[in-house]
């Protein structure tokens, strides 16, 4: 097994997509014995990883997220990268859909030799979600992808996983009135690196223009992620690829200036400590949640906690008491 796994690293570092596409359905697996080997096949490539700019991408159902990531990616495929295309889906669960998996929405990317276009399936938890995700950009890393592009469509909770786990972030807006009107949290917009509105062209142009004046005063009034870096706020049309190359020059600024003083690499050891964290709430949690006695005790203390019989933190105790013994 220990060689077909060091067999499956050598051959995503050479560039295998089917490797890749294999390792990442891999790290998709809930069976524990892949676990295991995709453990040892991270191990294997995270000297490899890394070297790519990862960029995260949220927006509204509909906003135009795939489009503009066709447009970008095919932009980008132009100027000489190679560009992997990533999703974290926690909404396929309940709609039984997936964010990319209407694949036609990004079909020259699909078919392009210098481009990975992965969809989602669907996730039980975020954290699963999440978990793949992440592993899935040190494998396309480990592959030579050079640009990680993370698609998520922006229901709350999972624009912060994707904040987490890439470099930037940039929020797509619709041309339309004020953040209320579109729904967006002040936490959200607070997330953004980037702004844009999308799909201005036809007779958007002069809606897009308003709502990009609207975000731009808007902006002052939040507290952004870095001092030094007020978030740009621009537009385009992803199907028409007009004012693509503007985003990418904005974006690449931001890199040069994160890579220069340091604070990529220290978001990124932050993500990464925060990543183990998480990891291992969520492992003692199961393990809890399997063990044999506190299954016992747990429906009785549950219903005792929902009838207003016990306090919660006096349940919670007595079920890690009886974890512990164990
Ligand atoms: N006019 C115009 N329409 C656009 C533009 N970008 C996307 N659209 C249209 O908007 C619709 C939704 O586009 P998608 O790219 O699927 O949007 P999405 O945000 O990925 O959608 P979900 O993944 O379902 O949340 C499609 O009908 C697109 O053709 C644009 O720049 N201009
Ligand atoms: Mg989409």
């Amino acid at each position: 097994m220990a060689e077909q796994i060091q067999a499956l690293a050598d051959n995503i570092l050479s560039g295998d997509r089917r490797a890749l596409a294999k390792a990442i359905t891999l790290v998709e697996s809930t069976r524990s014995e892949h676990h295991q080997q995709t453990s040892t096949l991270l191990e294997m490539l995270m000297p490899q990883s890394g070297r790519s700019i990862r960029l995260g991408i949220s927006g509204a159902p509909g906003v135009g997220k795939s489009t503009f990531i066709e447009a970008l990616g095919i932009y980008l495929i132009k100027l000489g990268h190679s560009v992997a295309v990533l999703a974290v889906d926690p909404s396929s669960a309940v709609t039984g859909g997936s964010i990319l998996g209407d694949k036609t929405r990004m079909e020259t990317l699909a078919f392009s030799e210098r481009a990975f276009v992965r969809p989602s399936p669907a996730g039980r938890t975020l954290g699963g979600v999440t978990r793949r995700t992440r592993e899935s950009i040190l494998l396309c890393e480990a592959a030579g992808f050079d640009i990680i592009l993370v698609e998520t469509v922006g229901v709350g909770q999972s624009e912060t996983a994707v904040a987490d786990m890439t470099d930037m972030f940039l929020l797509l807006l619709l041309p339309a009135g004020g953040d209320e009107l579109q729904g967006i949290k002040r936490g959200i917009m607070e997330l953004a690196d980037l702004i844009v509105v999308n799909k201005s062209d036809g007779d958007q142009i002069a809606l897009a223009n308003q709502t990009m004046a609207d975000y731009r005063s808007a902006v002052h009034f939040l507290t952004t992620r870095y001092d030094d870096w007020q978030p740009p706020v621009m537009s385009c049309s992803s199907i028409y690829s007009q004012g693509i190359a503007d985003i990418w020059t904005e974006v690449s600024r931001f890199n040069d200036m994160t890579s220069d003083n340091g604070r990529q690499l220290q978001l990124r050891a932050q993500q990464s400590k925060a990543w183990m964290w998480s990891e291992m709430e969520e492992a003692l949690v199961a393990d809890l949640k399997a063990d044999e006695s506190v299954k016992t005790m747990l429906t009785g203390l549950e219903a005792a906690v929902v009838a207003g019989h016990l306090p919660a933190t006096v349940a919670a105790q007595q079920i890690i008491d009886a974890y512990k013994k164990n």
